[in-house]
């Protein structure tokens, strides 16, 4: 056989693997110098130290709000690190609650950051503060260990704490597959829990390997009655069949789900995961497993704007992945079964368990706990979480479930909030319960707008256009991200706002609400202040031409993206998309 001709210079940089896989092949478990580095005092992290902290779970920021000041005046930016605890299905006791509250105040910004995956995050922290708060973490007995980098995420499911058999196997399940996807390097415990090397320890990354895997891997767990974590927007969803005397009769398992791209990079897309088999009870682990071995084995490590499993899906097509899947199970795998159509339940305002006990359903705008001018939250959920020993659950809607409350608290509970002036669920509209932000601006180095500090005014605006039409109280659900790395799964809701250039975005519309669709890019870069020209003739039409209960993501597909151009006519300094 003749042999191929050598790689052109250019072809061989293109198969080169990018530096992050150096790094990781050779940072002896994740360890790399980071210790070394944060013994040695300074503000900033080195490249190195920067890519390795995200795998134990923080990011290395700077105040983007006073850079360009700090610059001008010639002096160093104001470096801060964020730090993101791993908790699966955003389950908390109330001692943990506490702990994390306090550490806000004693090593944070003084704001607990809910995240669209059930966790929580800190913003501000000093270098010097950083292995402190990742011992005070686990103090509590929670981890920051792959809340971030190149491995399994924090598991999502659903947050309803019902006291239901469902429910508890999905919890049981998401905290089953976080402790077992976990690596084996003991790197992190020496690192930032002063742990003695053990000899002989065996510290082989079986499932992982050396150069851990290619991208982020994000896993959700949901019911077709319950899909509040969004499970199709993740690389590898699981979602729960049970018979009718609630016993599990398995999972349907779909694949490639991720919604980050790359502005002007076509190759780069949103994607839903795709159903590609079903396994029995017992399969669960073994199934996680193999999914995350066909990433390991075969996701791009040349390109990280291209390395997620969804382009594994997307390049061999779903029938190779099963085949894959068959050989690492040594079995072939049963096609999906039947289910109902995924939902997403309403969690806020007041619910009962089934034991007797409650919830209620906090909203909390953009996840951010804080004490402002509007409302003292983060002190009304320390009162309560102290006074009424509650357990809080994280939801992927970035609001708080207080848990396990006696009916006789109820009242008191209300009282508290009352006072603290924090808005309930009932006094909000649909609409405004629904729509989610990332954190973009002044923390997030990729931001290219605002999100999360401007979701009031736009949901205001957005919402006051519904109300004249009657419909701020139909399921409609509003995403907004800085950027298009998609936080707020913002190309997977009836509405996504997405950050093109500052105080401009990208208008995408079609998805649905229950998490089934994805939507298309409808215009470009409108000024923050005419997006409510542009949505005004949409939500007219949607009134008029709605059928039944069409969604509004369902009602935009219908009609098309030159039908709702021709409707909204020319906004000003808007693009229509290409
Ligand atoms: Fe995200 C990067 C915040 C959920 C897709 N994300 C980032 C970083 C770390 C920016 C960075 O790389 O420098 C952001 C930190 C901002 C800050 O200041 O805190 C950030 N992502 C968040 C959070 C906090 C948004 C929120 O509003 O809560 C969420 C944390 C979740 C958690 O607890 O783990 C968060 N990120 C998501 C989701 C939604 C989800 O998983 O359900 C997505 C879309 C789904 C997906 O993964 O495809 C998402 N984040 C991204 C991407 C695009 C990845 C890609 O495949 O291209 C990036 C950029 C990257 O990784 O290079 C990113
Ligand atoms: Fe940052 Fe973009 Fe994610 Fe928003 S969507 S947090 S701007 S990376």
């Amino acid at each position: 056989m003749t042999p191929p001709p050598p790689a052109s210079p250019a072809q061989a940089a293109a198969r080169k693997p990018t530096g992050v896989e150096t790094l990781k092949r050779a940072s002896h478990g994740l360890r790399g110098r980071l210790a070394e580095e944060l013994a040695e005092g300074g503000v900033q992290v080195s490249e190195d130290a920067y890519n390795l902290l995200k795998f134990h779970g923080s990011y290395e920021q700077f105040d983007r709000d006073t850079a360009t000041a700090l610059k001008q005046q010639k002096l160093e930016k104001d470096y801060q690190f964020m730090v993101r605890v791993r908790m699966p299905g955003g389950m908390l006791t109330a001692d943990q609650y506490l702990a994390l509250d306090r550490l806000a105040d004693s090593h944070a910004n003084g704001t607990l950051r809910i995240t669209t995956r059930q966790g929580l995050q800190f913003h501000g922290i000093l270098k010097a503060d950083l292995k402190p708060s990742i011992a005070a973490i686990n103090d509590t007995l929670l981890t920051t260990l792959c809340a971030c980098g190149d491995v399994v995420r924090n598991l999502m499911t659903t947050s309803a704490p019902r006291s239901d058999a469902r429910h508890a196997r999905l919890r049981d399940d998401a905290r089953m597959l976080s402790l077992a996807l976990l690596p084996q390097s003991r790197g992190y415990y020496q690192i930032f829990l002063d742990e003695a090397p053990v000899a002989g320890f065996d510290e082989t990354e079986t499932l992982y390997g050396e150069t851990y895997l290619p991208r982020k891997f994000k896993i959700g767990l949901a019911t077709p009655e319950d899909n509040s974590a969004d499970v199709l927007s993740n690389d590898l969803a699981f979602i729960a069949l049970f018979d009718d005397q609630d016993t599990l009769t398995g999972y349907n398992v779909a694949i490639g789900g991720g919604l980050g791209m790359t502005h002007n990079r076509a190759d780069t897309f949103p994607r839903l995961a795709t159903p590609v088999c079903f396994v029995g009870p017992d399969d669960l682990l073994a199934m996680a497993r193999a999914v995350v071995s066909l990433h390991r084995d075969h996701g791009g490590r040349t390109d990280r704007k291209r390395a997620r499993l969804k382009y594994v899906v997307e390049d061999h097509g779903l029938d190779w992945c099963k085949a894959r899947l068959d050989a690492y199970l040594g079995r072939t795998l049963e096609p999906p079964r039947p289910m109902a159509r995924l939902h997403i339940p309403e969690l806020l305002g007041w619910h009962e368990q089934g034991d007797g006990l409650w919830w209620l359903g906090v909203p909390v705008p953009s996840g951010r706990i804080e004490d402002n001018a509007t409302a003292t939250l983060r002190t009304a959920l320390r009162e309560i979480v102290t006074q009424f020993r509650v357990d809080p659950i994280m939801t992927a809607q970035q609001d708080v479930l207080l848990s396990n409350v006696r009916p006789e608290d109820r009242d008191a509970i209300d009282a508290v909030l009352d006072r603290h002036r924090v808005v309930p669920a009932a006094s909000l509209s649909t609409f405004a319960r629904f729509a989610l932000a990332c954190p973009a601006l002044p923390t997030c180095g990729l931001a290219l707008t605002e999100a999360e500090r401007v979701r009031t005014p736009i949901v205001a605006s957005l919402e006051a256009i519904l109300r004249r039409h009657g419909l701020e109280n139909r399921r409609i659900s509003l995403r907004i991200t800085g950027c298009p790395n998609g936080c707020a799964r913002s190309y997977a809701g009836d509405i996504g706002l997405v950050g093109r250039i500052p105080g401009h975005y990208a208008i995408y519309v079609g998805g649905d609400f229950d998490g089934h669709s994805l939507s298309f890019r409808y215009l470009e870069r409108v000024p923050e202040a005419r997006l409510g020209e542009a949505f005004a003739p949409l939500f007219a039409a949607w009134a008029e031409q709605g059928v039944d209960d069409e969604g509004f993501g369902a009602f935009c597909t219908r009609l098309g993206r030159d039908a709702l151009l021709s409707l909204a006519g020319a906004v000003d300094g808007a693009l229509p998309a290409a």
